[in-house]
């Protein structure tokens, strides 16, 4: 009976994201991430408790407080020909348990290629993501790279605001105690802009 209920159950989740009101339809638990706003940010104008990847002296990751999806600020990703750039932190996860990850991204100008996505991945260990982890594969533009990492593709925006999403339920004997989840600018040659992160439990 409980298998039936709890089938049931998803079966309305699946009709939910079918009519567009999945985010509010979602009952979630406490913020995992810390600074998820990007609203905090040190002296040199770092986003606090984000780590920075930058692979070129090109690259920059800067506050900008021009425009933002929420607050007052938002990070501005530059990634000028042969470099990339980005942020991530990790939250804490439980094996067997359901989670939700958002953001926003804005482009201006139209960016190169695939430079707009977010980087998924199990932590601690490592364990290769898997396509039947997601509760919709139409949610979002998803692939799994060769190393098994998530990636979740954004298109050019051109001065809108834009939300990514990823559901998917971890399963229930993986040894993997955080994910880490970050946003990219790959080669994208120009500025993108991202805000309002979230990471949080799908409690029902
Ligand atoms: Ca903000």
């Amino acid at each position: 009976m409980m298998r039936l209920v709890r089938y049931l159950g998803w079966v309305t989740l699946l009709c939910l994201f079918a009519m567009g009101s999945i985010a509010s339809a979602l009952e979630l638990g406490l913020e995992l991430l810390k600074n998820p706003d990007l609203e905090q940010f040190s002296e040199s104008g770092a986003p606090e408790s984000w780590t920075v990847n930058l692979w070129s002296t090109d690259a920059t990751v800067q506050m900008d407080t021009t425009t933002a999806h929420s607050g007052e600020k938002s990070v501005r990703i530059h990634a000028p020909a042969g470099a990339r750039g980005s942020i991530w932190q990790y939250g804490a996860v439980k094996a067997g348990h359901t989670y939700r990850f958002s953001v926003w991204y804005r482009t201006q100008k139209d960016l190169a290629g695939d430079a707009i996505y977010a980087r998924l991945y199990t932590h601690s260990p490592t364990v290769p993501w898997d396509y039947s982890w997601f509760i919709d594969l139409n949610e979002g533009d998803f692939e799994i790279t060769n190393s098994g990492n998530l990636h979740v593709y954004g298109v050019n925006t051109r001065g809108e605001w834009k939300q990514l999403t990823a559901t998917f339920t971890l399963p229930a004997d993986i040894p993997s105690t955080r994910v880490r989840v970050e946003f990219f600018n790959y080669r994208g040659l120009t500025d993108l802009w991202v805000d309002s992160f979230s990471f949080r439990e799908v409690l029902q």
